[in-house]
């Protein structure tokens, strides 16, 4: 995707690729053309690595500067361009702990390595061609990961899956811009002008490609950060026992007293190896006694608009009032999950004989409403899943892509610079100002992918990688 660096091999780097800390071994890592005979010079092996071959471990000593062993370790080289980073690589194993890795390090760099610069081996990886930009910032995205769902969608942008989809559509919006340029640019040639209409049309399609994109970025946007899960309700209906419930622990303080919780709680819960960040919030709805219970709610309020699902908690012991009927018109338009609590007491009816239940599925209509009792625990795993699949809906867990904040702009503004050219032939504004408008898209989708990126973009990508990698 970019030609190699003709100079980049002349210097070698070193750094440690393991944890700091006690641990059973570290790994100590070389890359570029003189690895072999600097990590030689530094060890003394049943044979040199010089006369070993590539992937075939060495048993041998770290030898100080007076040639004495310090370590007894194993070594192994990698050959260019078949290595991590495309050049020749030496791992040497040395025993866990920091001093003897970081001696080891020192005594590299005494006999010409130059220590490595965070995120080098990857930057270099990517130099050599050996994988692209979506890829290397996904090996960041493994690094950071925190769940299962959320490694096995930065595996899959690792394996190429963000790279190739975003290639595709790059390779159309080039298709399309040529088809108008080359009639503007040569009238001469009596080309004809494409049809406006068939020029939207490929824009339209382009658009929904990469709103798809997005989507699969969004989810694993959310399998690595977590979904933000807002408990909210009116005072009493039971959802700091709900929290304790999903945590299966007391976290909260739990009394009959409305308004007992008055400040945010916090905390994540794994689900299905997603993070759920739950947080509990003070009752909404009623009149505040204090100012303390006034912030809380307005705390609560805050959470409400910016959580990722709503789980409203009901008390279905009691009938929906003009309380819940302006809460299901405000929680309509958004993620939500209903929990209509204390299952273990008997619902409430009205006149009609309606239970509360049956009347709230009239207010909230195509909403999922659960029946749960967070005293006793019932219920409370479907209320999990429901979380995860108002989000994620079924199966698109499994198509997450987990990319980087940067990525996910670069498709934003992709999709911006798609609606503005449609929006230009729309108004009239000719196919000029669109062709303009998609050269823009396209150049979004070419920082994406890293097709010639500048050396400023190189830097702020690999400077957040530690050291090592
Ligand atoms: N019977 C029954 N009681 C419940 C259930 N869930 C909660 N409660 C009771 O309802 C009361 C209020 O529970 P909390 O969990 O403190 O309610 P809350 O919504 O957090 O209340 P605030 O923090 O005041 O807004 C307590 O007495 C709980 O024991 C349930 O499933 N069944
Ligand atoms: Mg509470």
């Amino acid at each position: 995707m970019r030609p190699v660096n003709p100079s980049f091999q002349e210097e070698t780097i070193a750094a440690i690729a393991t944890a700091r800390g006690e641990a059973g071994i570290a790994v100590v890592r070389l890359s570029g053309a003189r690895s072999k005979e600097i990590a030689d010079r530094t060890l003394s092996l049943t044979l040199p690595l010089a006369e070993t071959p590539a992937r075939r471990m060495r048993n041998g000593y770290l030898l100080d500067e007076k040639g004495e062993a310090l370590d007894q370790v194993l070594a192994v080289w990698f050959a260019a361009p078949k290595s991590y980073t495309g050049e020749d690589v030496v791992e040497i194993h040395t025993h866990g702990g920091t001093l003897v890795a970081s001696k080891c390090l020192e005594l590299l760099v005494c006999r010409g390595a130059r220590l490595a610069e965070p995120g080098e081996f990857t930057k270099r990886a990517f130099l050599s061609g050996r994988i692209d930009l979506t890829q290397a910032e996904a090996v960041l995205g493994i690094i950071r990961s925190k769940s299962e769902e959320a490694l096995r969608a930065a595996t899959r942008t690792l394996r190429g899956e963000l790279a190739s989809f975003a290639m595709d559509i790059h390779q159309e919006l080039l298709a399309l811009s040529a088809r108008m340029e080359v009639a503007l640019d040569f009238p001469e040639e009596d080309i004809p002008l494409h049809d406006d209409d068939e020029i939207l049309q490929s824009i339209y399609a382009l658009c929904q490609s990469l709103e798809d994109l997005l989507d699969r970025c969004n989810t694993g946007f959310l399998l690595r950060e977590g979904i933000r899960v807002a408990i909210v309700g009116r005072p009493n209906v039971g959802k700091s026992s709900l929290l304790n419930a999903l945590l299966k622990e007391s976290r909260a303080i739990v009394t009959s007293i409305p308004g007992t919780t008055r400040d945010l709680i916090e905390e994540v819960l794994t689900y299905r190896g997603i993070p759920l960040r739950l947080v509990d919030t003070a009752g909404m709805g009623g009149t505040p006694s204090d100012e303390v219970e006034a912030l809380g709610i307005a705390r609560a309020e805050a959470t409400f608009e910016k959580a990722d699902v709503r789980v409203w908690v009901v008390d279905g012991s009691s009938l929906p009032d003009e309380f819940d009927q302006s809460m299901s018109e405000r929680i309509a338009g958004l993620e939500h999950v209903v929990a209509v609590n204390k299952a273990d007491l008997p619902r409430a009816k009205n006149a009609e004989e309606h239970t509360s239940e049956e009347l709230l599925a009239e207010m909230l209509p195509g909403s999922t409403l659960l029946s749960i009792s967070a005293k006793h625990g019932t219920g409370i795993d479907s209320l999990k899943d429901a979380i995860v699949s108002s989000i994620a809906g079924a199966g698109t867990l499994d198509a997450g892509l987990n990319v980087s904040a940067r990525q996910v702009e670069e498709i934003r503004a992709a999709i911006g610079s798609l609606k503005d050219a449609s929006n230009a032939l729309s108004g009239g504004l000719g196919q000029d100002a669109a062709a303009s408008c998609l050269t823009e898209s396209r150049l979004s989708m070419e920082r994406l992918l890293g097709i010639a990126p500048d050396d400023s973009l190189l830097d702020y990508i690999f400077s957040q990688f530690c050291v090592g990698k």
